[in-house]
């Protein structure tokens, strides 16, 4: 079956989470993907969180899936003309460098522009032009300086940060976007183009929802956060909202059955109002469903707590699944507090290829997320990440046109 993307050359430059999460998608979409590394070192990620001595660690791996690897010296005169081969061969450069690190291997937009008009150059930056667009940014500083942080956590505790990689692989899904969208443009237009996520922007965006609420704060108070019911007042910014929904669905995280040993007994549970009737009877609160006081949306929301703690009582008596099954054939919609350990070990989740089990030289086998997104048309098969190095003189050969000869010089200049 052919891939999507197949054909399409990535000159990949980049490391650590942000980028590497973007090429792996093109990689799984059928980019040849070219990872390009320095000699001797790699992606810092290689050697971060080892888990088995003298392997590539999991950190890497499962970010690096379906590529290639070239060692390089980009700052080596040799390796500067291998590289400016690239540039011509490539479709698209894709880094994650900190600021103004490829101008100072020589590679501008103009000198790459000048290289290959037809190169889309795509980057992830910790932030866009302004006061702080020469900062080196990691994943919590996004989170921070996005407004994820502000609006996460409890009302009385400090802000948090959360588990899901918004500002590293976020940010990727975003630049893979836009790569795309500059290929679609490249067949009309012919020209290449630059392409820039900035952490902060793309941790904003999927944070949209809480500008929302601070817009809202202007005309009165946040009626869908319990803290509203509660008769807190509202400061000047949108608030931390633990686990409410805060949206137009009231919703809550619930104890189940054996929350007191099991720190993932629980379910997130949505008073969808189509389905209030519904959840009077399960909760036996038949009462309720006439009761102007909880009959209506309105009413309801200034004791959301109240209510929560009625169905909470209901939740505690069953399993999360348990809970799953009786309210799922309702259109009640529930979901089960999931650990990792059971993610990894759900057959549904194997069988669409979103865990795959990989084996691996040095490590032996592990699990990995696959492809998160389905293609009818382009299935994605997860092959294993390269050692470094491991496809050098293929990708001198195949892709430049270098002869033996050439090959063994280029590794005589340190450039490789
Ligand atoms: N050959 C020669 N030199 C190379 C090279 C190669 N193949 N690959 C990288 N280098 C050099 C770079 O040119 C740079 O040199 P200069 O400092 O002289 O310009 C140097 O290696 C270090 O690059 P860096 O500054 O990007 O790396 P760092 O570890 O110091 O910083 C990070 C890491 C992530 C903070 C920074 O790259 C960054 O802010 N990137 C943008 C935001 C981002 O993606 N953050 C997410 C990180 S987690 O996904």
């Amino acid at each position: 079956m052919s891939k999507a993307l197949d054909g399409l050359k990535i000159l990949d430059f980049t490391h650590v989470q942000s980028g590497p999460t973007c090429t792996q998608l093109l990689a799984w979409m059928g980019a040849d993907v070219i990872k390009v590394e320095r000699p001797g070192v790699g992606d810092a990620t290689r050697k971060q969180l080892v888990d088995v001595e003298g392997a590539d660690s999991l950190y890497f791996t499962m970010l690096n899936h379906n590529k290639r690897s070239l060692t390089l010296n980009s700052k080596n005169e040799t390796g500067k003309k291998v590289l400016e081969r690239l540039v011509k061969e490539c479709d698209v450069l894709v880094e994650n460098f900190a600021p103004g690190a490829l101008d100072r291997m020589g590679f501008s937009w103009e000198r790459i522009q000048e290289l290959n008009p037809r190169m889309i150059m795509a980057s992830v930056k910790g932030f866009g032009p302004g006061p702080y667009e020469d900062c080196k940014v990691y994943e919590n500083v996004a989170q921070c300086a996005g407004g994820s942080a502000s609006t996460t956590g409890f009302r009385d505790g400090p802000p948090l940060v959360t588990g899901a990689q918004i500002g590293d692989s976020g940010t990727g899904l975003h630049l893979a976007l836009g790569i795309t969208a500059a290929l679609l443009q490249r067949e009309k237009t012919g020209r290449g183009q630059k392409v820039l996520a900035p952490m902060q922007d793309s941790v904003l965006n999927l944070c949209r929802v809480k500008l929302r609420d601070q817009q809202r704060l202007q005309h009165g108070p946040l009626k869908e956060y319990t803290q509203d019911g509660e008769g807190v007042e509202f400061g000047e910014a949108t608030p931390r909202a633990g686990n409410d929904s805060g949206g137009g669905q009231p919703g809550k995280i619930l104890k189940c059955k054996g929350w007191e040993t099991d720190p993932n007994a629980y379910t997130y549970f949505i008073t969808q109002a189509a389905v209030w009737q519904k959840i009077c009877d399960v909760i036996d609160k038949p009462e309720w469903k006439e009761d102007p006081e909880y009959a209506t949306p309105p009413a309801r929301l200034t004791k959301l707590n109240g209510i929560f703690g009625e169905i909470e009582k209901w939740t505690m008596t069953k399993t999360k699944y348990e809970v799953m099954d009786i309210c799922n054939p309702l259109d009640i919609p529930v979901g089960p507090i999931l650990s990792m350990k059971e993610i990894a070990e759900e057959p549904s989740l194997r069988e669409t290829g979103t865990i795959v089990e990989v084996d691996h030289p040095e490590r032996g086998k592990y699990l990995t997320v696959g492809c998160p997104i389905k293609l009818s048309d382009s299935e994605v098969e997860v092959t294993r990440s390269p050692l470094l190095g491991e496809h050098t003189d293929e990708i001198l050969a195949d892709v430049l046109g270098y002869s033996a000869d050439e090959i063994a010089e280029i590794h005589e200049s340190g450039a490789v």
